[in-house]
């Protein structure tokens, strides 16, 4: 008999919706306005990680900016995220990327549990605007993680939450720190983007067009024998 995982836990900037590129957007201005420039390359490195240390890595390419009352970059921070609302306001459930709404219905076809494991404190908010709250047995609350990704916490919570062994976990992840996150975890990581940065994934796909559940459950099962 096929020993099915116990829960997928997904990330969702840049696997569920491509909310990933409004991050981008809004930080790239905010950067501009203080008269740093950034580009997707160094975006790669802000994806997955919280408000506060994301503009922590921008200040870091202007060493002097780094020295700024903790309020101001609370307000640069603030700034950010009023901008990035204004954007994720136009998402719509045809902002879903392809594959996933397929993927999310054959897991729950088979009674998997599915959890949301986002770094983002707008992630209900963008789940509601997609129509996909209902799939969601779980979501984790980016407020109270003490410890972001790349380490474990946003997946480990979840499975406590079920009361799942890590290892009977799948987690899918665009960025490198959350592909780190899950391998620590000892769960088992799906990567979608390319393989410069996801080298790391256990099953690594260019797309999320290419996720496709019957082949990630074959993946995962090789990879526990
Ligand atoms: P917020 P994910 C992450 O979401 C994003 O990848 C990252 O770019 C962002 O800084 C972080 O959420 C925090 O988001 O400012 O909305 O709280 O990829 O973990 O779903
Ligand atoms: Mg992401």
């Amino acid at each position: 008999m096929i020993q099915y995982p116990k829960a997928f836990i997904f990330d969702l900037d840049g696997v569920i919706t491509d909310t990933a590129e409004y991050h981008y957007l809004a930080w790239k201005k905010l950067a501009e306005s203080l008269g740093i420039m950034i580009d997707r390359e160094f975006n790669e490195q802000l994806k997955g990680v919280s408000r506060i240390e994301s503009l922590e890595r921008i200040l870091s390419l202007k060493p002097e900016l780094l020295d700024m009352p903790v309020e101001e970059k609370e307000k640069l921070a603030t700034k950010k995220n009023e901008h990035y609302k204004e954007l994720i306001n136009q998402v719509t459930p045809e902002d879903i990327l392809p594959g996933i709404q397929k993927l999310l219905d054959d897991i729950k076809s088979h009674n998997i549990k599915i959890a949301l494991g986002s770094a983002s404190k707008n992630a209900e908010f963008v789940i509601n605007r997609l129509g996909l709250k209902n799939y969601f047995d779980y979501i984790v609350d980016a407020a109270k993680i003490k410890k972001g990704k790349p380490d474990p916490e946003t997946f480990t919570i979840a499975a406590d939450y079920f009361g799942f062994e890590y290892r009977e976990c799948i987690g899918v992840e665009d960025s490198a720190a959350g592909i780190e996150a899950i391998n620590k975890a000892q769960m088992f990581s799906v990567g979608v983007g390319d393989r410069d940065h996801l080298s790391d994934a256990d099953y690594l796909l260019s797309d999320t067009d290419d996720l496709n559940f019957d082949l990630i459950i074959e993946k995962y099962i090789s990879n526990h024998k």
